[in-house]
């Protein structure tokens, strides 16, 4: 017998899903609301967010889905400018009995709400007033935004993450804005280091506020793997590792900075601005749990010294080999890997970099961790009998769960998994092109339809998995 067959699923793990406002929610400026730097900035050859899927208007009706695909918790972000419409000060009532509807609905079906607090949708009037992100006053604007939201949504939601993807927001322009006056690299080190201090009160507000609610991040992660055994390579590799992944684990799990990537920015004149305080916040500060955003591994090798600094490009238009790899001179450089399929957004499949990853973790962090984002992205065509045949989904998401399960038996400790996404919905980069949802919604970039929701195959073989994970315990 495999001495893997028996590892199972624990019990109370939650079958999830998940979604984000400004991709999802659409009424993007109905009933108070007012636009986020993401509602401005999205790529504007596809779709943008006034309608997404329309899930304003329809959240009952998706969360009957949600009921009868079995799913038992959900992930949903709440948007800043729907509840704040000035970003502080008064609440929108509208905005907030928006949340209490959904989270009531779900909770009188059983399904669990996990509530991200920012996915990237900064109100844009505060990126105005005074740089969203790359001011300090923001750490203010975002507790008092948290507060609202323990004070009106604390006592239903008990499970929260902070901040959506710290590490990959600097990758994006629809995500951040930035100040083209002044040099790149440094303000994006300022800028994390006020994300982690705002990361670090929402911990302490929820601690004072909702002691009984758990709070982590949600964390876009790879793992790298060297190009090849040469040891440049494996250092490469090693290097990648902790300025894209640890970075900011250890931050937000010891409150401390690395050395190498500390020694890197003070070489370039880029270390953010530590005041007195800063970092006695961050390490009082210790997550409860991790939330990991899974798609793909990474590739690196050894980049020399003499090199030009290179941000990754990122594929927008789904046509294989768009993707330009990142450089960071004298430490490591993107690469592809042989060994991998792509997606036709240049995304390499790879279901045992998720267990590597979460061994990598563990083996620092030992803490329960949830996937908070795992998914495919693809064109998916509805069939003229209202069928839509998504098995390359199902193979990722099967292939994925498979390493779950065997990282249990490792002995991480998975608490859940949610698929991107429960329902198709706007792509960050590429509209309603490319779509990762088990429901699929009718409608196009350019035409909305009638917005109808149809199972996909996909669907159908979630709900199966968590009926017979269920039964079998
Ligand atoms: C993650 C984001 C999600 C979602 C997903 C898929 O980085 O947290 O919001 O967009 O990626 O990405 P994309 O829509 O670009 O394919």
């Amino acid at each position: 017998m495999n001495y893997q067959s028996s590892i199972a699923f624990p019990k109370n793990f939650f079958w999830a899903a998940s979604t984000a406002a400004y991709q999802f929610e659409g009424a993007h400026l109905e009933d108070g609301k007012t636009l986020s730097i993401v509602d401005k900035n999205i790529n504007p050859n596809y779709a943008n967010t006034s309608v997404t899927s329309d899930h304003y208007h329809r959240f009952e009706e998706d969360v009957a889905l949600m009921k009868e695909l079995g799913i038992k918790a959900y992930r949903f972000s709440i948007s800043w400018p729907r509840v704040l419409p000035n970003g502080r000060g008064e609440v929108n009532q509208k905005g907030i009995d928006f949340y209490k509807k959904l989270i009531n609905e779900l909770r009188a079906n059983d399904i669990e709400p996990l509530a991200t607090i920012y996915h990237f949708d900064l109100p844009a009037c505060l990126q105005e007033e005074y740089g969203g992100w790359s001011s300090r006053k923001i750490i203010d604007d975002f507790a008092y935004f948290c507060k609202v939201l323990f004070k009106y949504l604390g006592g239903q939601v008990k499970y929260w993450f902070t901040i959506n993807e710290q590490s990959n927001m600097f990758l994006l322009p629809y995500l951040m804005e930035f100040n083209k006056e002044l040099p790149l690299e440094k303000q994006k080190y300022e800028m994390n280091h006020i994300m982690t201090l705002a990361h670090a009160k929402a911990i302490q507000l929820c601690r004072e506020m909702v002691p009984d609610a758990q709070i982590g991040p949600a964390i876009g992660l790879s793992p790298n793997y060297p190009e090849t055994c040469r040891p440049e390579d494996i250092q490469a590799a090693r290097e990648a590792d902790d300025f894209r992944t640890y970075l900011f684990t250890d931050l937000y799990m010891y409150g401390r900075y690395r050395d190498n990537v500390w020694r890197y920015m003070e070489e370039n004149g880029i270390t953010p601005t530590i005041q007195e305080g800063d970092m006695e916040l961050l390490q009082s500060a210790k997550p409860d749990l991790l939330g990991i955003n899974y798609y793909q591994s990474r590739v690196v090798k050894y980049a020399s010294e003499t090199m030009g600094n290179k941000d990754m490009t990122i594929n927008v238009h789904g046509k294989k080999g768009e993707t330009e790899f990142e450089v960071v001179p004298g430490i490591y450089q993107g690469s592809s890997n042989p060994y991998l399929e792509k997606t036709d957004w240049d995304w390499e499949i790879d279901s045992i970099g998720l267990r590597t990853l979460l061994n990598d973790l563990n083996d620092r962090y030992q803490i329960p961790i949830i996937i908070t984002e795992n998914g495919i992205g693809g064109v998916d065509k509805l069939t003229d009998d209202e069928k839509v045949h998504d098995q390359y989904r199902i193979d990722y998401l099967k292939m994925h769960l498979e390493q779950c399960r065997l990282a249990i038996g490792d002995g991480i400790q998975l608490i859940g998994y949610c698929p991107w996404s429960f329902m198709d919905l706007l792509s960050t980069t590429s509209g309603f092109r490319k779509r990762y949802g088990f429901v699929y919604v009718n409608r196009t970039d350019n035409d909305l339809k009638e917005l109808r929701r149809i199972k996909k195959d996909s669907y159908y073989w979630y709900q199966e998995v968590i009926r017979s994970e269920i039964c079998d315990q």
